[in-house]
């Protein structure tokens, strides 16, 4: 039988009140269950919030070092139990063990900042224009944060969103995707061993249509921080706009990585791979299209192509496998719509292109490795976001054109190029419209204590990771202190 889990809310785990439950199953043999879920609805969220609603008045009263305290603990348990944790998000999801390690250890990097944080969360002070009057701005804890986010970085993107949420003193209802429930489940088990009250952290599983939209609408919510598609992310804005939340969306990508002539061809192939095909292309920064200097376009393909069709697909927990699973039959099936779209667009094909199914792939959602080239940049393959292993190739006269190209996207979020020339490099940080740009780096792998976000239709503006994030989840409040012992008119006694 199957192991069952359940909500966690208010310091108990509980099911649904409905009884409802659904599966989760590995996506690299479907015949697997991970695990049964609660299938929760809009009563069990109203629970969560009420818990965290209670539990926020004394929560935001313990000092920030405290919390900072728990949230070392947080990180000495991640490190403790990193390789349970990766292996248990390889089987809920299929990503290699190497990568399910890395993300891991984003949310132990992340946990150690935050631990840090709470002896920062610094403020300003200020002269007043008054004598004998004090002037300052602190930050303070907002309240209730609704925590919504997705399957492709199951430990890594909670704890960019739960870890800054509950050290600036906020409490949190969580709500994870549904194809990642497992390693959310174990990041609250270790939230409570490390000390975090009970109600601080509340977990909701279940759907978007049903939890979801029960969080973002629901007026004892004061903060909504969501990681998913565009469209989801519109309507979330929308959902949440009656109560005026403060809302955070990360969304989607369509990032590239440009090649000059100039460049270290082995390094920018190491580069494309890794970024096209790490993760399945299961990222919102992965390089989805790849722009070539014409100069050295017909001698990169034939390395790419060459290189592409040696990745070995598999199980994410076998050593050699370099290319999971697609994450569920649906996501498989956009991938495959892609690339049939591309096709009677009048891309080439070059590698991949169909279902995976050899050896001890047919009980899982594989796709081969997929490059399109002589993609123009109006195709749709070429605009639209795919989230699966699938590259468009695309051809630039010069540093200028790439950049046109690169930039001719709704999204904004991550973006490359590898040159050799110093002058291209800086043309290229100062002129390309994207939240990250690397140089002689893939699309993928940003670092925990760096801003992250991106420009246009990635989102609405925030960013998570660092510092900046704290300005997400505290709002300032401006204080003033008069020791002068009588009434003092600002802009009045003083003019
Ligand atoms: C995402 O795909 O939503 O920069 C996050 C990266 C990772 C995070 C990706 N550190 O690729």
């Amino acid at each position: 039988m199957p192991q069952k889990f359940q909500n966690f809310i208010n310091g108990k785990w509980v099911d649904a009140k409905s009884g409802r439950t659904f599966e989760n199953r590995n996506p690299a043999n479907w015949d697997e269950v991970v695990g049964i879920f609660p299938k929760s609805g809009k009563e069990d969220v109203d629970e969560a919030v009420k818990a965290a609603r209670a539990a926020f008045e004394k929560w935001r009263l313990m000092p920030a070092p405290k919390r900072g305290d728990i949230m070392r603990k947080v990180g000495d348990l991640l490190v403790a139990h990193k390789e349970e944790l990766a292996r248990e998000m390889t089987r809920e999801m299929g990503k290699v063990l190497l990568e399910t390690r890395g993300d891991v250890q984003e949310g132990i990097d992340t946990a150690y900042y935050a631990s840090s944080e709470g002896r920062r969360l610094f403020g300003h002070t200020v002269p007043s224009e008054l004598p004998n009057k004090f002037a300052m701005a602190i930050r303070v804890p907002i309240g209730v944060a609704g925590i919504i986010t997705p399957w492709n970085f199951p430990m890594a993107i909670p704890t960019w969103k739960i870890f800054p949420a509950i050290l600036s003193g906020n409490t949190v209802v969580f709500k994870p995707a549904t194809d990642t429930p497992k390693t959310a489940t174990t990041l609250i088990e270790i939230l409570m061993e490390a000390g975090i009250p009970e109600g601080v952290v509340n977990i909701v599983h279940g759907g978007g249509s049903e939890v979801g939209n029960a969080i973002t609408s629901h007026p004892d919510v004061d903060l909504i921080s969501f990681t998913g598609s565009t469209l989801v992310g519109k309507q979330i804005s929308k959902s949440s706009s009656d109560t005026l939340k403060r809302v955070s969306l990360e969304l989607g990508g369509k990032n590239a990585q440009i090649v000059m002539d100039d460049a270290d061809l082995d390094l920018a192939l190491d580069g494309v791979l890794w970024g096209a095909f790490g993760t399945t292309g299961q990222r919102c920064t992965a390089t989805s299209r790849l722009i070539l200097h014409e100069k050295i376009y017909d001698k990169f393909m034939t390395m790419l192509v060459d290189r592409t069709k040696k990745l070995r697909l598999g199980d994410g927990l076998l050593q050699s496998t370099d290319v999971g699973p697609c994450v569920n039959e649906s996501q498989r099936k956009t991938v495959a719509s892609y690339v049939e779209i591309g096709q009677q667009e009048g891309a080439t094909l070059v590698a991949g292109g169909a279902d995976a199914n050899g050896d001890g792939l047919s009980k899982g959602w594989f796709y081969q490795p997929t490059i399109f080239s002589d993609v123009k940049p109006t195709m749709r393959i070429a605009k639209e976001e795919i989230f699966g292993p699938v590259l468009s190739v695309i051809r630039a006269k010069d540093v200028e054109e790439s950049i046109r190209i690169l930039n001719d996207t709704i999204y904004g979020l991550s973006s490359s190029i590898y040159t050799r020339d110093v002058n291209k490099a800086f043309v290229a940080i100062r002129d390309i419209k994207a939240g990250i740009t690397y140089v002689n780096v893939p699309t993928i792998g940003a670092e925990a204590h760096l801003p992250f976000g991106g420009v246009k239709q990635t989102g609405n503006g925030h960013r998570e990771g660092g510092w900046t994030v704290y300005d997400f989840f505290t709002e300032w409040k401006a204080v003033y202190v008069d020791y002068s012992g009588k009434l003092q008119r600002a802009q009045i006694d003083n003019y």
